[in-house]
């Protein structure tokens, strides 16, 4: 399997931790969100992934470059039916259908207006200042974080993890958007619940090596 990935990329970070937690081995290409104007923009990637994001998965299974996944919580979906062993879902429907609602708030309702692409049209497009951009992003993680602690701490369904003691594809999302929170400087007062669970997830080898700083890309 290839994973074209920035090392930065919280989608593909979200990826790297299923894979690790898997036991998977991928080859990571990395596309460079920022070098020579976004090489996420150019032809060669767009061939993969039409929207110009990272990640995209491509793996022998799959037809050919063309049929390359795309959507972080698809690829997890995608590994999760394909590679069954050590699932990172619950076993009840209702249980399943809880983890996926948290991993869902932050990819669906956090991430996407915090983006990269989206940070850059408020810049350079609509021309706000720097400080208003930052305000936008601290806004919009800080109101979401704090709602997903709340939704957590009212299901109280939390143990090490998200949900109870072994990893789900909501602490695969969880891990990646702290550490985003952490660059952008968000206030993660009242998020006590989160920040136990991230520590602890952090202190595990599957999300430890997944950690932006320990891939083959970073700058
Ligand atoms: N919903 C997508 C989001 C993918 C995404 O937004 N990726 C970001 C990096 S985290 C990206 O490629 N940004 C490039 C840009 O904004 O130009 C997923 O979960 O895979």
């Amino acid at each position: 399997m290839k994973l074209y990935s920035y090392y930065r990329s919280s989608a593909s970070y979200r990826v790297r931790i299923a894979l690790n937690l898997k036991g998977l081995d991928v080859e990571q290409v990395g596309i460079n969100l920022v070098k020579d104007g976004g090489q996420q923009l150019q032809d060669a990637y767009r061939e993969i992934h039409a929207d110009a994001l990272v990640p995209s998965l491509v793996d022998d299974a799959f037809p050919g470059p063309a049929h390359a996944l795309t959507q972080s919580l698809a690829i997890i979906e995608y590994l999760e039916e394909a590679y069954p062993e050590v699932p990172l879902l619950p076993k009840g429907a209702v249980d399943r259908a809880y983890v996926r609602s948290l991993a869902l708030s932050i990819a669906c309702d956090i991430h996407p207006i915090n983006n990269l692409r989206v940070l850059r049209y408020l810049k350079h497009t609509l021309r706000v200042e720097e400080e208003q951009k930052d305000a936008w992003y601290r806004h919009w993680v800080e109101q979401g974080l704090r709602s997903l602690e709340t939704t957590i701490n009212r299901a109280g369904s939390a143990g090490a993890f998200c949900f109870g003691d072994t990893p789900t594809i909501a602490d695969c999302c969880l891990v990646p958007q702290l550490y985003n929170a952490r660059r952008y400087k968000c206030d993660e007062t009242g998020l006590d619940t989160l920040l136990r669970i991230d520590a602890n997830c952090r202190d595990r080898a599957a999300f430890a090596d997944a950690a932006p700083e320990k891939q083959p890309d970073a700058a």
